[in-house]
């Protein structure tokens, strides 16, 4: 035991036994390692179509996600491109596939909603100005918890869109809005 204290002692002459205090002129970088990554919910992969000439209609796609261990509820959602935004989902009234608002949306504790074609979507009414491919369309949305997120949808083409979302359209049940579904 002498013998080892003994070695290190002479190793941190040398400046090579562990532990050495942290250089003070250490770039940017070294701000990211030894903190915990903040964890919070997120919304991303905002999506909407180009809108035709006078249509007022438009439904917006994304996905939240909440890695917190407390659930939480998108309350409000609203965005400056529309006169009114929705939560909706889909329905099966009378064996017809149906849309209709709901006033919220539990988003679960480590989990993910998504928002896509086929199931769960934001519906934009009363647009006066038309969505044009390419650009982006600001949201906002109030969760009890995490606040106001602010996020924007990406407007694709009326034509096209993703496998996912061709598939999603194909499908003859709202399957498409179970959360949890393996990421593309
Ligand atoms: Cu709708």
């Amino acid at each position: 035991m002498r013998a080892f204290l003994f070695a290190c002692a002479a190793a941190l002459a040398l400046s090579a036994c562990s532990q050495p205090p942290a250089p003070p002129t250490m770039g940017p970088e070294a701000a990211s390692t030894p903190e915990p990554t903040r964890v919070q919910l997120t919304v991303t992969q905002g999506w909407t179509r180009a809108t035709p000439a006078g249509a007022q209609a438009a439904g917006g796609y994304l996905v939240i996600e909440n890695p917190t261990l407390e659930a939480d509820r998108l309350t409000a959602v609203s965005s400056p491109r529309a006169a009114a935004l929705e939560i909706h989902e889909m329905a099966d009234v009378g064996g017809v596939m149906t849309m209709r608002a709901i006033q919220g949306l539990d988003i679960p504790a480590t989990g993910q909603v998504s928002l896509q074609p086929g199931g769960l979507h934001l519906m934009f009414s009363g647009v006066t100005e038309p969505f044009t491919a390419g650009e982006a369309i600001p949201v906002a949305l109030t969760f009890q918890n995490a606040g106001v997120v602010e996020t924007v949808l990406e407007v694709r083409p009326i034509e096209g869109g993703t496998p996912a979302d061709a598939a999603a359209a194909a499908q003859p049940e709202g399957e498409a809005a179970v959360a949890g579904a393996p990421g593309q």
